[in-house]
């Protein structure tokens, strides 16, 4: 079988050894060891300088054979979906046999064609990002983004795949939506970025589905959901301004200028554009009526079709003004853009365009969630792999218990996780299909933020971990551990902020009026009726009930308090739903009845954490007046009080 390398440590990679006249590998020549000292490249050309007998010493001790061996062997992973034993379990327990049969084999290929082919263009990503030119050689201006080949073979492998149409296809009815986030998953840490404009993609295939794929936008509608790479298009999601990227309701600028045609022109300066190269997006504009005058406010906002380019490939009226300089994702193209009447369609009702987009935004916002599992999963297994390769203290990592301890809370971390995003995509599924009842879509639309913002602080948080398990080869650059790291700080940022999503589980219940609550709950004490016949999850059983009755005495406490107690309680009320939700997941998956122990084990483990944070910080006092003004005087000293 074959078995990934991470590309960076890549055999074929050379660097001169210092021993002369040979030349080893990258890995091999990083540290060589002799006689239990370890000697580093750098170590050794200091000591070329200042202390050459001793080196030649060493040198006469060095034996060929030691040389040539690896001094560690590196990290890998294999087939992907091979070595996923909770998604293959929960494919098995969830899909139809049928649907299952098919599934499995095209995931298994796709495995092996992430392992073998697509692997290596993600480095390839990630070492030639894309490159911004303003001028040709003559002057003319030409603001041409260049991306690398990998890049465009990243573009065609999502056709090839049908990363987006499989959605929309809907072979395998509400499984499909599954089935592509399934895809989606395993492809998302070997993409080099391309995650990205395929969460925008899709995103946009679903706000022209849900306005009945006018006639109009049939053309985009194929293109986004195409199998063809000829005919595939990406799309971007122009929402942020030079105000900022989550008040976009007062922080949009652009204007739209109403042409004879009935078309619009669009004016202004998207501050944060990510895929920059793709052929379409989709953004928010004021509507000027005839005296030029805007609506402020969320109501003034419209939505906007337009593309990139025309068919010569010249730009939409559009000037890049230039391209962002990121911590990560620095393999996807992120330009600041001025409109300077760009031709554009209005697709949403004047004045209706944050709730239009909000169906990109919840696509988008699953996406960032599969980014999450996989960045953490991919960690996770980097870690455990290398805890069998790595000897210290004269025994295995793997022997070590403390270590193991570290790798195992990851593990539950990335368990609860994984099914949290199986149970939101599962929901949409439904939802697709016609088949989400009332109470399924309300849970849905809680879920997404939910799950937004908590999987988006557990990735930062296991990259970090997974990255110092490997001591301090985790920190250098050339193992590419830094790179998921630097990606995986994005996703608690990009499609809403934790605090903003807090805010969004609120806007949640405010305009269900509660009764997203009760779903919630209900569903709940569903699922732990389903794990109740499994007497070893007793314990995680009590933990949760107990947790849900704290989160009842929240709630009817809340229920009369004032509005700067539900906003300062946001953050932890958010957790707290994720906490439980994902606990009663956990139990319901650990009661199958081919369950393993350690099915069980994980969800014990998820339960002995604090479920229901808000309770407990609203017992300390923490949502009043009072904490807020404390708030202020801890940040700003005592000066402001
Ligand atoms: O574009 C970006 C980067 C692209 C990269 C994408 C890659 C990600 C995948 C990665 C994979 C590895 S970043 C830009 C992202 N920007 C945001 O996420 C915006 C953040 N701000 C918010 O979410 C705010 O909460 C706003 C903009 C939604 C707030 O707007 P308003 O206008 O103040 O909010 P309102 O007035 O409460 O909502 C207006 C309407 C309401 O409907 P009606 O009028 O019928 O009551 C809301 O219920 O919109 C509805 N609405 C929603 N509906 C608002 N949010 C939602 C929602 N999430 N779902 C359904």
């Amino acid at each position: 079988m074959f078995a990934c390398r991470l590309p960076w440590w890549r055999p074929s990679a050379t660097c001169k050894s210092w021993q002369s006249g040979h030349f080893l590998p990258w890995d091999r020549c990083q540290m060589l060891s002799v006689k239990g000292i370890k000697v580093t490249v750098g170590q050794e050309q200091q000591a070329g300088m200042k202390d050459k007998p001793v080196l030649e010493d060493l040198e006469t001790h060095l034996v060929r054979r030691e040389m040539e061996a690896l001094f560690q062997e590196q990290p890998e992973t294999g087939n992907q979906y091979l070595e996923d034993t909770l998604l293959r379990s929960y494919l098995k327990t969830h899909l139809p046999p049928k649907v299952l049969e098919e599934v499995h084999q095209d995931l298994e290929r796709f495995g092996n064609r992430l392992l073998t082919k697509i692997q290596p263009l993600s480095w390839e990503c990630e070492q030639n990002p894309p490159v911004f030119q303003q001028y040709n050689a003559w002057g003319q201006r030409v603001d041409h983004i260049h991306t690398c080949s990998a890049w465009r073979r990243m573009k065609e492998i999502s056709a090839e795949e049908g990363l987006i149409a499989e959605a929309y296809e809907k072979r395998y009815s509400n499984w499909s939506r599954l089935y592509q986030a399934v895809k989606l998953y395993l492809f998302s840490s070997s993409s080099g970025g391309f995650s990205c404009p395929l969460a925008m993609t899709d995103g946009a295939a679903k706000v022209i589905e849900s306005l009945g794929t006018p006639g109009s936008l049939k053309n985009a509608f194929d293109r986004l959901t195409s199998r063809d790479p000829k005919k595939f298009w990406t799309s971007g999601q122009w929402m942020t301004e030079r105000r900022g990227g989550s008040d976009v309701a007062n922080g949009t600028e652009t204007v739209a200028r109403k042409q004879p045609d009935g078309t619009y022109r669009l004016y202004g300066f998207k501050w944060f554009t990510s895929a920059a190269d793709s052929d379409m997006a989709l953004t928010l504009a004021r509507i000027a009526d005839a005296e030029g005058q805007c609506t402020q406010g969320s109501r003034g906002l419209s939505l906007f079709f337009l593309r990139v380019r025309d068919e010569e490939g010249n730009l939409n009226s559009i000037q890049v003004q230039r391209l962002k300089d990121k911590l990560g994702t620095r393999q996807m193209a992120t330009a600041e853009l001025w409109l300077q009447g760009a031709r554009a369609e209005l697709i949403s009702a004047e004045g209706r365009g944050v709730a239009a987009i909000s169906n990109m935004l919840n696509i988008t916002r699953i996406h960032n969630v599969i980014g999450a599992v996989a960045s953490m999963r991919r960690m996770v297994s980097l870690s455990r792999d290398y805890a069998q390769k790595r000897v210290a203290f004269g025994k295995l990592l793997k022997d070590h218990p403390l270590h193991m301890q570290t790798i195992a809370r990851m593990e539950v971390q990335v368990r609860g996780a994984f099914l949290l995003l199986m149970e939101i995509v599962r929901l949409l599924g439904l939802a697709e299909t016609n088949l989400a009842s009332e109470q399924e879509q309300l849970l849905l639309r809680l879920l997404v933020p939910v799950a937004k913002l908590y999987t988006g602080k557990q990735a930062s948080a296991v990259a970090v971990e997974a990255m110092e398990s490997f001591g301090g080869q985790g920190y250098m650059e050339d193992t590419g551990l830094p790179v998921i790291l630097r990606d995986a700080l994005v996703l608690s940022i990009w499609e809403g902020t934790t605090n903003i999503l807090s805010l969004d589980v609120l806007r949640s219940l405010a305009k269900s009026q509660g009764q997203v609550m009760a779903v919630f709950l209900s569903t709940v004490q569903k699922k732990l009726e389903l794990a109740s016949g499994t007497e070893e999850l007793s314990p995680a059983m009590q933990r949760t009930r107990e947790a849900i009755g704290s989160l009842r005495q929240f709630m009817a406490a809340a229920g009369s308090e004032q509005a700067l107690t539900m906003e300062l309680a946001a953050r932890d009320f958010s957790y707290s739903l994720a906490r439980i939700y994902t606990g009663a997941l956990l139990m319901e998956h650990a009661a199958r009845p081919d369950a393993s122990p350690t099915d069980v084990c994980a969800a014990l483990r998820w339960c002995n954490q604090e479920l229901c944070p808000v309770a407990a910080e609203s017992g300390r006092g923490s949502y009043g007046g009072g904490a807020a003004l404390q708030d202020s005087a801890l940040v700003f000293g005592n000066s402001r009080l």
